[in-house]
């Protein structure tokens, strides 16, 4: 095991996977994602900020590195030859496609890029990934056979999960990505919080929850972008994440498919939880591909401490 930081020999994400003896297929679609990202870096460092006129399936103006960042990826699930479905947070459309590989297929629910919003200042983005086997989009977290993101930020990280502990790469001056850390761990221990929406609008579940964060001493740390925060919880392995319900939006912000689910299969692979404040993100069935849940994400004793106050409280 690769100890962070101290990884005497490259390894690189390819490699990694046959190591892991990851199914032939399910590592073509990983490492093509890979690809994918480093056009996104590239449109992200010199691309246009404009917006592209367009909205998006929740009604949100879409800005022109979105609809970019959607078709890099659209594009490389499509001829990877492994997909047979496909939706994205920016298209809001299944799209189906005819795998031409023998041997499993598999379906994408991805965010291209998320926290576009957070581009023009200069804060980190990045893009999320959950993966099924077959071709069905609509189905419990659970049933995920990997999830990754990508970190655009000082540097760009890749973290992925098959199922068997998370995985920490870097990309290095080739624009390879090489290993940093195998079976990354959240242990838990005093620690930091992330916390979503407007505090006024909490119930007084999640009030007391965040306050008794406060009285422990946890220190605030929210950037405003969902996957540098959850990168945070997963590396200095503490804290926790929030984007409750309020109580004008009982469903609070952040998506089912395309942020949650993949987030939450990370999180638990690393012994972390996450909840919608009631029981795991993972056993929610999705009704519809548009789905939001509150989160309360990151160390095990955080998130059952948020659920035992909601469950007195709310
Ligand atoms: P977008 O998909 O609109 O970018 O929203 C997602 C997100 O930016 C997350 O990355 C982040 O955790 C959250 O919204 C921040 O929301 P808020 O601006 O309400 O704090």
């Amino acid at each position: 095991m690769a100890e962070r930081g101290k990884t005497k020999f490259q390894v690189d994400l390819r490699r990694h996977l046959r190591e892991k003896a990851v199914d032939r297929n399910l590592t073509r679609l990983i490492c093509e994602i890979a690809e994918a990202s480093k056009y996104i870096i590239n449109s992200i460092r010199t691309g246009d900020l404009g917006v592209a006129g367009t909205s998006n399936l929740y009604g949100e103006q879409q800005l022109q590195l979105d609809v970019l960042a959607d078709r890099i990826l659209e594009k490389r699930l499509k001829y990877s030859g492994v997909v047979a479905s496909v939706v994205s947070e920016e298209s809001g459309d299944i799209l189906r496609f005819t795998p031409e590989q023998e041997g499993p297929s598999y379906s994408v629910a991805y965010d291209p890029l998320d926290g576009s919003s957070l581009v023009d200042v200069n804060l980190a983005v990045g893009t999320i990934i959950s993966i099924y086997e077959g071709d069905n989009l609509l189905q419990k977290g659970r049933n995920q056979v990997a999830a990754m993101y990508i970190l655009y930020g000082p540097r760009t990280t890749l973290m992925y999960s098959t199922g068997e502990g998370v995985h920490e790469f870097a990309m290095n001056q080739l624009m390879e990505y090489s290993l940093v850390q195998e079976n990354v761990r959240i242990d838990g221990g005093s620690g930091i919080y992330s916390p979503g929406g407007q505090r006024n609008l909490y119930t007084a579940g999640t009030e007391a929850f965040v306050r008794s964060l406060e009285e422990r001493g946890y220190k605030l740390r929210y950037s405003g972008g969902f996957v540098p925060d959850i990168n945070q919880v997963l590396i200095k392995g503490k804290g926790v994440f929030l984007y409750p319900h309020l109580q004008n939006r009982p469903q609070g912000k952040l998506r089912l498919l395309y942020e949650l689910n993949p987030m939450a299969f990370l999180v638990e692979q690393a012994g972390g939880a996450a909840s919608n404040g009631r029981g795991p993100i993972l056993d929610v069935e999705p009704e519809n591909i548009d789905d939001c849940s509150p989160i309360f994400i990151g160390c095990k004793e955080d998130v059952a401490r948020a659920e035992a106050l909601i469950a007195t409280l709310d």
